[in-house]
C-alpha cells in the first residue's frame, strides 16, 4: 500500500505519494477516477459555488447535511463563511490547527472560523483598512462559541509586548463577565446571550492588539423579574447563590438556596445540567480581579445584585382602602443596608408614586398591583443600570493607555454577534426591534455583497453583468421613516396625552401604513376580518419571513412607567423607560452601529443551528432550510454565482495546476496570464467556459474546474504508482 511509502528514501517522496488517499486497484486510474469524484460525493464541496445546481436549496441542504455528517462543520458560499452547531467539541481549535490557518490563503486550507479571523487579520495589516466580522444566526446556532473563537484566535496568535498580554487576558476574560451578567439559560439555549454586542478589537502597527471596546445592545431586562417555564434569570444570581463564600452571603443577607427568591422561581429551574453554577462563580470572581474590579467595585456589584434579590422577595398587604403597605420588613432592612437608603424612605418609595398638584409634590399611595409593578421596574433598571455600568467599566479596562499610542493610528477588527431574526408563538416590542436589526444588516450584507462583486469586476476589467434581487429597503423605510414610519407613529401615539392606547396605536398604524405591501393587519381591504390575525396584531412581511407583532402593553407600558415612584425615576434616564422612545432610541442605536460597520471591511459568518434538542449529529431538515431562507444564503449564493463560480489569482492557478501541462511544467519563465492562456487551452476549455481578467482567472461552472481537479488527482496518482514501482526496485 501507500503507507509503505515512508519507508522511502526521502520525505519529500513521503509527502508526494501520500497525496493519493485511497488504496490502488489493478486499473488504478479509473479508481482513482472514482475515488475523486465519491470523495466529492460523500463530504460535498467545501464552497457552495461550486454546486453543480447553485439555484436548487435542495442541492444546497444535501451539501450541508453530508459535510455536517463527515462533523465538516464550515462551508463557504464565496468568502462568507456558514458554520453548523456540531453540539459536541471537535478537535479542531487546537494551537496546530490556528498555526494551520496563519497567513495562508483562505482557499488553499479547509474552511475555518480561524481562515476567516487571520483574513480579516491581513486584509487590516497590509490594506491597513479596519475589518469588521459580522456573525449572525438564531438563538443556539453558535455565534458566541464562533466569537470567542475569534477572540481566542487573535489572543493566541498575534504578537505580543508584556503590556499585550494584560490586555490580552482582558479581552478574553470580559466573556465570562459579560456572560455571567447577561446571558441566561433559555429554552433554546443554555447560554443565551440576552443582548446584542459588538466589541472592537485595536491593534497598534505591529499587529499587537492593544486595546478594545465594547458597546452593547438591548438588554432583555424582563427576565430579571420573571422567566417563562424552563428559563432561568441571568447566570450571575445562581453563582452568586451556589458559589459565594458563607460570609459573603452572610453579609448580603442571601440564603444558599435558589428557591427561596422569587426572581429566581418563575421559570422552576434553578440547575442546569450543562451548567456548573459553583465553578463559574470562580471563573467569574477571577475575570473580574484580571479586568481590574477592585475588592470595593466587586462588593458594590455583589450588593446590588443581592438588593435585587431582595428586592423580588418584598412583598405587599392591602389596606382597606386599597393602599398597599409592606409585609416583608427583613428585606427593606437588608435593601436599605445594601442600597444605602433610609428605610422607610425606601419603604415609602415602594409604595408610593409621586404625583404633582398645583405646583406641589405629593405622594399617593398604590394599589397592592401597583406597587408590585414598581417594585420590578425598579429591579429591571437596577440591573439595566448595573449592567451599563460594568460595561463602562469593562471599557475602562480595555481602553489603550499608553501616551505614546495614538488611538487614531490603530488598526480595528470588529465583532458582532448580535440576536438573529426571531419568530415566536407570541412577539413583542422586543422581537420587533430585534428583526428590526436583522432587516438592517441584511441590507448591509446584501448591498456590500453585491458591490464587493460589482468591484471585483470592474478592477478585473471584467463586464459585470447585473444581478436582480429582493432590495429589503422597503421594509427598513416602513419600520424608521420619519413621520410615516411605525417607529414615529408609536412615538406619537405614546407621546400623545389622553386617551392614547393599543387599539388606537394599531389603527393609527392602519390609517398611515395600511396599504403597504409589507404590513397587514386583521382588516381586509374589502372590510372583512383575517380570521388567522388577532385584533391586537399587525403583521410585517420580512425579507426572511413573517411575524405577527402584538401591540398589547406597549402603550400600557409607556402609559405604567410615567407613574414611577421618585426612586424609580432616580435610577432611569426618564426616555429609556418609555417604550416608545426606547425604540427611537434603539434606531439611533442602530444607525450608529450601521455607519461604524459600513466604514470597515466586512467578513460573514451565519451560523445554523442543526436541531432545537440542542444534541451532537442531529440534522432536522426542516428547521435548517428555514434558517437557509431567512439568513439570506441562496441570495447570497445566486449574487456569488452570477457570472462566475469560481476565480482564483493567476499563481495561485498556475501553481496548483502546472504540472497538467507540458509547456507550464515544472515552471514558467513567462507572464502569468499567458501561462494560465496555455494551460487552460491545453486543458481544453472553451472560450466560453472563462475570462481572464487583470490577475485572475474566472471560470463560469463548477464542472470545468471539477474535471481539472480530477486530471490533478489522476496525474499525482500516477506520479505515485511510479515512485512506487522505481523504489520496489531500490529497496
Ligand atoms: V444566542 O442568540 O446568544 O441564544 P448563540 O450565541 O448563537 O445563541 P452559542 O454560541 O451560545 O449560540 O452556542 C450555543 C451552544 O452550542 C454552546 O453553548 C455550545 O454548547 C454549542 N456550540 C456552539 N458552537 C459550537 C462549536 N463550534 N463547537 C462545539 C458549539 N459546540
Ligand atoms: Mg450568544
Amino acid at each position: 500500500t501507500i503507507i509503505k511509502a515512508q519507508k522511502g528514501p526521502s520525505k519529500d517522496i513521503v509527502k508526494i505519494v501520500h497525496v493519493p488517499s485511497v488504496a490502488v486497484g489493478s486499473d488504478g486510474i479509473r479508481v482513482m477516477m472514482e475515488s475523486a469524484l465519491t470523495a466529492r460525493d460523500r463530504v460535498g464541496v467545501q464552497d457552495f459555488v461550486l454546486l453543480e445546481n447553485h439555484t436548487s436549496e435542495v442541492a444546497f441542504i444535501e451539501n450541508l447535511r453530508k459535510r455536517f455528517k463527515e462533523n465538516l462543520i464550515y462551508t463557504y458560499i464565496g468568502s462568507v463563511l456558514v458554520s453548523m452547531n456540531p453540539y459536541k467539541d471537535l478537535e479542531i481549535y487546537t494551537k496546530q490547527h490556528m498555526d494551520r490557518y496563519r497567513g495562508v490563503n483562505f482557499y488553499e486550507v479547509s474552511p475555518h472560523i480561524y481562515a476567516v479571523a487571520d483574513n480579516a487579520y491581513r486584509s487590516m495589516r497590509t490594506e491597513r483598512r479596519d475589518q469588521c466580522i459580522l456573525i449572525s444566526g438564531e438563538s443556539g446556532a453558535g455565534k458566541t462559541e464562533a466569537s470567542k473563537k475569534v477572540l481566542q484566535y487573535y489572543a493566541i496568535t498575534c504578537p505580543a509586548s508584556e503590556h499585550v498580554q494584560t490586555v490580552k487576558d482582558r479581552l478574553l476574560q470580559s466573556n465570562p463577565v459579560l456572560e455571567a451578567f447577561g446571558n441566561a439559560k433559555t429554552l433554546r439555549n443554555d447560554n443565551s446571550s440576552r443582548f446584542g454586542k459588538y466589541m472592537d478589537i485595536q491593534f497598534d502597527f505591529k499587529g499587537a492588539p492593544v486595546g478594545g471596546h465594547i458597546i452593547n445592545y438591548l438588554l432583555e431586562k424582563s427576565r430579571v423579574v420573571h422567566q417563562s417555564h424552563g428559563e432561568r434569570n441571568f447566570h450571575i444570581f445562581y453563582q452568586l447563590i451556589e458559589g459565594g463564600e458563607d460570609d459573603l452571603l452572610r453579609r448580603l443577607g442571601l440564603e444558599k438556596n435558589a428557591q427561596q427568591y422569587q426572581y429566581l422561581v418563575k421559570g422552576n429551574c434553578p440547575k442546569v445540567s450543562s451548567i456548573n453554577d459553583r465553578n463559574d462563580w470562580k471563573i467569574v470572581r477571577k475575570a473580574l480581579s484580571v479586568i481590574g474590579f477592585t475588592d470595593d467595585e466587586v462588593e458594590e456589584l455583589l450588593n446590588i445584585i443581592a438588593s435585587v434579590l431582595h428586592l423580588g422577595n418584598v412583598q405587599y398587604g392591602g389596606e382597606d382602602s386599597g393602599s398597599a403597605y409592606i409585609t416583608t420588613e427583613t428585606q427593606i432592612k437588608y435593601l436599605a443596608r445594601l442600597l444605602g437608603v433610609d428605610g422607610t424612605v425606601l419603604k415609602e418609595a415602594l409604595t408610593h408614586k409621586k404625583i404633582i398638584a398645583k405646583g406641589e409634590e405629593l405622594m399617593s399611595p398604590l394599589n397592592q398591583e401597583q406597587a408590585a409593578s414598581a417594585r420590578d421596574a425598579l429591579s429591571k433598571a437596577i440591573y439595566g443600570r448595573t449592567f451599563t455600568w460594568l460595561v463602562n467599566k469593562i471599557n475602562g479596562s480595555l481602553a489603550f493607555k499608553d501616551d505614546s499610542f495614538n488611538s487614531k493610528n490603530a488598526s480595528v477588527i470588529g465583532l458582532l454577534d448580535i440576536y438573529g431574526f426571531e419568530v415566536f408563538q407570541n412577539n413583542s416590542f422586543e422581537q420587533f426591534c430585534i428583526n428590526y436589526c436583522n432587516e438592517k444588516l441584511q441590507q448591509l450584507f446584501i448591498g456590500l455583497c453585491l458591490k464587493s462583486e460589482q468591484e471585483e469586476y470592474e478592477a478585473e476589467g471584467i463586464t459585470w453583468e447585473p444581478v436582480q434581487y429582493f432590495n429589503n429597503k422597503i421594509i427598513c423605510d416602513l419600520v424608521e421613516e420619519k413621520f410615516k414610519g411605525i417607529i414615529s407613529i408609536l412615538d406619537e401615539e405614546c407621546l400623545r396625552p389622553g386617551d392614547a392606547s393599543d387599539i388606537t396605536f394599531l389603527e393609527k398604524l392602519e390609517n398611515t401604513v395600511g396599504g403597504h405591501a409589507h404590513f397587514l393587519t386583521h382588516k381586509l381591504a374589502d372590510g372583512k376580518t383575517r380570521k388567522v390575525m388577532g385584533r391586537e396584531e399587525f403583521r410585517l412581511i420580512h425579507y426572511a419571513g413573517e411575524v405577527n407583532y402584538n401591540v398589547n402593553g406597549h402603550c400600557l407600558l409607556a402609559l405604567l412607567t410615567t407613574g414611577f415612584s421618585h426612586i424609580v425615576t432616580a435610577w432611569l434616564d426618564l426616555c429609556s423607560c418609555l417604550f416608545s422612545l426606547a425604540a427611537t432610541q434603539f434606531k439611533y442605536s442602530l444607525a450608529k452601529l450601521m455607519e461604524i460597520l459600513m466604514s470597515k471591511e466586512p467578513s460573514y459568518v451565519r451560523c445554523i443551528k442543526p436541531n432545537d434538542a440542542k444534541q451532537a449529529g442531529r440534522f432536522d431538515e426542516v428547521l435548517i432550510r428555514h434558517q437557509v431562507k431567512y439568513l439570506g444564503l441562496m441570495e447570497n449564493l445566486r449574487v456569488r454565482r452570477a457570472g462566475f463560480a469560481y476565480r482564483r489569482r493567476y499563481e495561485t492557478f498556475l501553481q496548483r495546476y502546472k504540472s497538467l501541462c507540458p509547456d507550464t511544467w515544472p515552471n514558467w519563465d513567462g507572464r502569468l496570464v499567458d501561462g494560465v492562456s496555455t494551460l487552460v487551452k491545453h486543458l481544453g476549455y472553451k472560450p466560453e467556459e472563462y475570462k481572464l481578467g487583470r490577475t485572475k482567472i474566472f471560470i463560469r461552472f463548477p464542472k470545468t474546474l471539477f474535471a481539472t481537479e480530477d486530471a490533478l488527482e489522476v496525474r499525482k496518482h500516477s506520479l505515485a504508482t511510479k515512485l512506487q514501482s522505481s523504489w520496489k526496485g531500490y529497496s
